[in-house]
């Protein structure tokens, strides 16, 4: 009887502590995916701020060692700061994409709600961050930074497409609007085992 009862409970007691908090906590947070999928370089996750999480992406499966996903808590109407650091296990260029939360528009269902985030101040230590708060402009566009593609088989409004803002910059004029299926980002230059941070300002919007 109490090995049946074990076997029950473990599961319930992983699904309920693992999976149900943590999804909860990414629909008040940003996100930024680090990528050297291109030129296979192992991305090793380090130290991030307080509260954050990183790690190797999963559901990347055999590349995953390329790819780290970095889930950081935010706040709505509210700069926070965040940071993550890792170190490149070869030389070559690094994508750092910004985005918003995994949100779904309700339980079971395959769409995602528009959540907005908001960066600016973007900086890093061991590499260079290009145009790292909006600033520069190339027509109404950020210079350097470009759009993520959305996922196959989603088509988003213009109103839905990533862009920068003016509203309530954390410096300047501008940060970046984002959200989970229209992001921003960039490629940096590392070095094999030179350990790169990357510091930003954070802000939810709903
Ligand atoms: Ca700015």
């Amino acid at each position: 009887m109490l090995p049946f009862l074990v076997r029950i409970a473990v599961p319930l007691v992983v699904l309920g502590l693992a999976a149900l908090p943590s999804r909860a906590n990414e629909a008040r947070s940003v996100r930024i995916d680090l990528s050297a999928e291109k030129d296979e370089l192992k991305l090793v996750p380090g130290a991030v701020s307080e509260g954050a999480s990183a790690k190797n992406s999963a559901w990347r499966k055999e590349k995953q060692d390329y790819w780290i996903t970095a889930v950081f808590p935010s706040a709505a109407d509210k700069w926070l700061s965040g940071s993550i650091t890792f170190t490149p296990q070869g030389s070559g260029r690094v994508l750092v994409m910004l985005k918003g939360p995994y949100v779904r528009v309700s339980p079971g269902s395959p769409q995602l709600r528009t959540v907005w985030a908001y960066f600016d101040e973007v900086l890093a230590t061991g590499a260079t961050v290009r145009n790292p708060g909006f600033e520069e402009l190339q027509g109404e566009r950020p210079a350097v930074w470009y759009r993520l593609p959305p996922p196959a088989g989603v088509n988003l409004q213009p109103e839905t497409l990533a862009d920068i803002d003016s509203t309530q910059p954390a410096e300047g004029r501008f940060s970046a609007r984002v959200w989970h299926h229209s992001g921003y980002a960039q490629a940096i230059e590392v070095q094999a085992g030179v350990p790169v941070t990357i510091t930003f300002r954070h802000r939810l919007h709903e």
